[in-house]
């Protein structure tokens, strides 16, 4: 069946225009005018804004004690259409392996959104260097390294994010980190709970911005040792996103997204009584106002690349989850859900504050993101030949975000009592409707998995080990 979406203002990451949609099966297939009458069906979206399905390139299904797949209804009908989830490697096996595995149980015939993966390293043999220039064909271009989590398998050492970087670069795949220092949160996490600072609110003490801000800069440095692409997954704090901009504009390849918690949150939720800041306990923490103020500025001027949820509903939610943090902050499950509320947040805080223009939003919200892991164009656009995952946005709904109307699977949503500005009114996921006016109407199982393609954004300016050419940075 073909539909046509009619009479809408189509914003792109870098225009807006009038025009129609004309969508065929499960692509785009016409843009302009005068395509009723090859239409089957006609949707009116006067007073609306078309934008494309959101990819979120930062999320954690079936992980770090999160909710899985069951709840990626969440993602559609708040119009993200493409999740990008973090496999972990399993202990003894392949990375190829453990993708597979983590998709065969847990995403495979119940994802409702389109999906692809990067794969969290957590047990770096020699193989696994091996494997590293092989993983491309398969789909996997996106590696991710921890340089935090002391004591558990997360954790890796300087040395094999460095080996990392210097076999991924010719195959094109993209390394992240996390990047904290994992030593000195340990010291301080051991040092407060000794002193009796066993509450949430020390949490952001224990992680405190200079721990990121040199694990930042180590990864810069790796990156420049290696010559090799690096990209920083959720930036929290105004000296790491700078050290990421001046390394960039100095010629290092390093990028980095943020999140919308640590654009919408300060660490004062943290100090919420009755161990309520436990629902905030995330990792980097959240911060002071200064560091939000930043970031919007960082990802105004493309001094960072996306805009991510880092959606980790924990598993039994406040009560049955994060409560087992009890007495020791440092126990708390980490992660926060937030990738139904990814659109709003960036709408209401960003466009409608002024702080973003609508051309930015798309391009944090969907294109760029697309890009940085491989899915673009099929993702991340509405163009001729792109899969038609489109929102037909609806600027003047109001509302307030809360947990009565999330899908998270949780008992709370951490951006409770926000108020909303807009909203995806309704939601195609590759030309079918999937969600309209804060509804699931699609199914569970009808998201697709999507190979990614090497060679994603962080290397569209990294020639080779000799080549240092000026990335696109806007300055002032
Ligand atoms: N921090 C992470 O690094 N991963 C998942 C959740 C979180 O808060
Ligand atoms: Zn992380
Ligand atoms: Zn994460």
């Amino acid at each position: 069946m073909n539909i046509l979406i009619k009479n809408g203002v189509i914003v792109s990451a870098i225009d807006e225009y009038r025009a129609d949609i004309l969508i065929e099966d499960e692509k785009i297939v016409a843009i302009g005018t005068g395509l009723d009458n090859r239409a089957d069906k006609i949707i009116d979206a006067t007073g609306k804004y078309i934008l494309p399905g959101g990819v979120d390139e930062h999320v954690h299904y079936g992980s770090f004690g999160s909710m899985t797949f069951e709840t990626s209804d969440a993602a559609i009908v708040g119009g993200t259409t493409t999740i990008v989830d973090f496999a972990p490697q399993q202990k003894g096996l392949s990375i190829k392996e453990s993708v597979k595995l983590h998709n065969e149980t847990l995403a495979k015939g119940v994802s409702a959104a389109d999906y692809s993966f990067h794969c969290v390293v957590t047990d770096p043999s020699d193989k696994i260097f091996e494997e590293i220039p092989t993983l491309a064909k398969e789909g996997i271009s996106t590696l991710k390294f921890f340089m935090a989590y002391k004591g558990t398998p997360l954790m890796v050492d300087d040395s094999t994010i460095f080996k990392a970087l210097q076999v991924a670069k010719d195959s094109g795949v993209t390394i992240m980190v996390h990047a904290e220092n994992g030593d000195i949160v340990d010291t301080l996490q051991k040092q407060l709970v000794s002193e009796g600072k066993t509450d949430p609110k020390y949490h952001a003490d224990a992680r405190p911005p200079l721990v990121e801000v040199e694990a930042t800069k180590r990864a810069i440095y790796l990156s420049r040792m290696a010559d090799a692409p690096i990209f920083i997954v959720h930036v929290s704090c105004k000296e790491a996103m700078e050290a990421i901009r001046d390394a960039n504009i100095q010629g290092t390849p390093v990028y980095g997204e943020t999140c919308t918690h640590y654009l919408t949150l300060t660490e004062e939720c943290l100090a919420k009584p009755n161990f309520e800041g436990a629902k905030y306990v995330c990792s980097p923490p959240l911060r002071k106002q200064e560091h939000l103020d930043s970031l919007w500025e960082a990802v105004n001027k493309g001094w960072l690349l996306a805009v991510g949820s880092d959606h980790c509903a924990v598993k039994g939610g406040f009560e049955k989850g994060k409560r087992k943090g009890m007495g020791d902050f440092s126990t708390i499950p980490n992660g926060c859900p937030g990738v139904q509320d990814r659109l709003a947040l960036m709408w209401t805080y960003g466009v409608e504050k002024g702080r973003i223009s609508r051309q930015r939003f798309v391009d944090l919200f969907a294109t760029t993101p697309a890009k940085v892991v491989g899915l673009f164009p099929q993702k991340g656009q509405i163009a001729i030949g792109s899969d038609a995952d489109i929102v037909i946005f609806d600027p003047d709904f109001k509302g307030v975000i809360s947990v009565k109307n999330s899908l998270y699977g949780s008992d709370y949503n951490p951006f409770e009592g926000l108020e909303q500005i807009g909203r995806a009114e309704k939601v195609f996921l590759r030309g079918k409707l999937a969600a309209e006016n804060g509804k699931f109407i699609g199914k569970l199982g009808e998201g697709r998995y999507i190979k990614a393609k090497p060679f994603g954004l962080c290397y569209e300016n990294f020639k080779d080990a000799n080549t240092k050419i000026q990335h696109k940075v806007i300055v002032e």
